[in-house]
């Protein structure tokens, strides 16, 4: 049997000298590159120079080391007849194990400083093809890249052969290493070349002060946003990022201006375009805002952010059209952290532009972005992969199939459209997620609990302190001069909820002194009085019911549509129940769980 062939060349020279001692007890030949052979033969073992076979000096200071045919061709060779010719041809011989660890390219770009001539020269060439071509032909080649191995390695070889699932592992290792050295070099040259803002963007910080650096970057093209104005931190992105597709989807689903006011990647509100009434914009604050009703933007928005003014303070705003002036003045005298939209009319931006002094955060998004198929996030260490969430939810397609009553039920165009909004609300809302609308709008939205009872309950009650502000003593209350919106929207709150009259002395003064004239508390039934007028509000939940409490907590908000998966063990006791109250069950047959 012929001579075996090992190709030695390490940055990291750990284990060298036990490896190359167990491979001369094994008589293999061995080669090396400059320094590995130098460390080598200092410690007296048998070693040539990788010019042995190529017949070429290292050069160009070592940036050409063992790139040649003469060490490709006999590592890439395959136990073919043709290959077997070529590399007599060429008096080539096979190489059978090669061992290569790369250039310290991330310890190098970590230190401070680091210029891109110093980074340039720790980019790995040589290296980088030994490894490739001989994890590509390790049906026949070994090829060892983690000093770990050598020791296993080594008690193979003297059994005689190196099996073939320690080939196939020490491949997949070779690939993984030049994989992640790849990363790390587009990275890098991301940060120096890509300019700021264009395909990455550097954050102040990640979702706290203290984890830093952060940053946010596509790895091909461009972000697909452009900064106006302020500068994003690593929560707006996420807000941003999932607020923008819903209220591009909304509008492609129900052709109507959308709106989204996002606060921790959930949504406070969303809503389409509809006409608002005298009370409505009373309700929602927005009855001085000139030229509101010619704007579908602008009414959305006021919707959005009406159904809960509390979650709503200090939110990120999403935006399915040209922002206009209407728009931009509900917003301009809003507390919010800032705005995603497809395009700005000048004046528009110009009224944002002057927000928070000059802070406030403005993005554009190029609306015609399509996001990859795929997507990755890594959860500690580990990545996670999977398709996007594409399923298209419209008023058409997604509520054909209703349960019960028996026999079906016609739905309405309004009612088709408030099943939309929140359904598609709910695809952009952190698990679980059950959500009430009713004309176009979210009005109660449970997110993130991890019972579903419990999303029903608290988007039921949201629904209900909202329908409480339609109230003619909500609507009439007497405030005190000066009293600031937001103080306004969490007394509001107090009186809606039924946390009035407060306890403590203190609370007592404090919210007291908000008004001109106190508002009476609302009485139990008072309360159930005016709830009992709410009437054809739908529901829609990310997963299905699996306990009837459920149905009877959303038929107590004026619940008469349901729209939810199926598959429970209980599903047939949710239908009867449904029946029982009158409620129409409508089969909505995609999961919606989103993290
Ligand atoms: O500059 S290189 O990209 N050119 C080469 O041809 C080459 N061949 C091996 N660097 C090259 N190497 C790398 O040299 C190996 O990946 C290893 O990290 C290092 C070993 O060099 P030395 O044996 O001189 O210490």
């Amino acid at each position: 049997m012929s001579q075996k062939l090992a190709i030695l060349s390490v940055y990291d020279k750990t284990g060298l000298l036990d490896l190359a001692k167990g491979l001369e007890k094994q008589n293999v030949r061995i080669l090396a590159s400059g320094g590995t052979a130098k460390l080598i033969r200092d410690s007296g073992i048998k070693v040539e120079d990788v010019s042995a076979i190529t017949n070429a000096p290292e050069m160009l200071g070592g940036r050409v080391k063992t790139l040649h045919p003469a060490v490709h061709g006999g590592i890439l060779a395959r136990n073919l007849e043709s290959d077997e010719n070529d590399l007599a041809d060429q008096k080539i011989q096979k190489v059978d194990y090669v061992v290569c660890n790369l250039y310290p390219f991330k310890d190098t770009i970590a230190k401070p400083n680091v210029t891109v001539p110093e980074a340039v020269e720790e980019i790995d060439i040589g290296g980088v093809t030994l490894l490739r071509a001989a994890a590509k032909n390790h049906t026949r080649v070994t090829i060892l890249s983690d000093p770990q191995d050598y020791g296993h390695f080594l008690s193979e070889l003297e059994k005689g052969e190196i099996s073939e699932q320690s080939r196939q592992q020490y491949a997949l290792k070779a690939f993984t290493h030049t994989a992640d050295y790849d990363t790390a070099i587009s990275g890098y040259f991301r940060n120096q070349y890509a300019g700021n803002g264009v395909q990455q963007l550097a954050l102040r910080y990640g979702a706290n002060p203290h984890q830093k650096p952060a940053s946010a970057y596509v790895k091909e093209g461009k972000l697909p946003f452009t900064v106006l104005s302020g500068s994003p931190g690593y929560i707006n992105l996420l807000d941003s990022l999932n607020a923008y597709p819903l209220v591009k989807e909304l509008k492609q689903s129900l052709g109507l201006s959308a709106a989204a006011s996002f606060k921790h990647v959930s949504p406070a509100g969303a809503a389409v375009g509809i006409t608002l009434d005298e009370t409505e914009r009373k309700v929602y604050m927005v009855d001085d805002i000139d030229g509101i009703e010619n704007s579908g933007l602008a009414q959305a928005y006021a919707r959005a952010r009406g159904a809960d003014r509390m979650s709503s303070f200090g939110d990120v705003i999403a935006l399915s059209d040209k922002v206009d002036v209407p728009t931009a003045k509900i917003i301009s005298r809003e507390v919010s952290d800032g705005v995603i939209a497809p395009a700005y009319e000048p004046e528009a931006l110009e009224i944002l532009k002057k927000k928070k002094g000059g802070k406030y955060l403005v993005l554009q998004i190029d609306e015609t972005y399509e996001p990859p198929q795929q997507e990755t996030r890594t959860v500690y260490g580990v990545s996670l992969t999977q398709g996007r969430n594409d399923v298209q939810i419209t008023p058409g397609n997604t509520f054909k199939s209703v349960v019960r009553p028996e026999g079906g039920a016609k739905l309405s165009e309004q009612t088709l459209q408030d099943l939309t909004v929140a359904t598609i609300a709910l695809k952009y809302t952190q698990s679980n997620s059950v959500c009430y609308a009713y004309k176009g709008q979210v009005v109660g939205l449970g997110a993130g609990q991890q019972s579903r009872i419990h999303c029903t309950r608290l988007a039921g009650d949201k629904a209900d302190n909202w329908w409480m502000r339609f109230h003619e003593r909500t609507l009439n209350i007497k405030w005190k001069k000066g009293v600031k919106r937001p103080d306004k929207s969490n007394a509001i709150d107090m009186l809606c909820s039924g946390q009035v009259p407060p306890k403590s002395q203190f609370e007592v003064e404090d919210y007291e002194a908000k008004f001109e004239e106190v508002p009476q508390p609302f009485s139990p039934e008072e309360r159930e009085a005016w709830l009992s007028k709410l009437q054809g509000v739908v529901v829609s939940s990310d997963a299905f019911f699996p306990f009837v409490d459920n149905v009877y907590r959303a038929g107590r908000s004026g619940v008469k549509y349901i729209a939810a998966p199926t598959g429970s063990q209980n599903d047939g006791a949710v239908f009867d129940t449904c029946d029982k109250l009158g409620i129409v069950f409508i089969e909505q047959s995609t999961r919606l769980f989103h993290h």
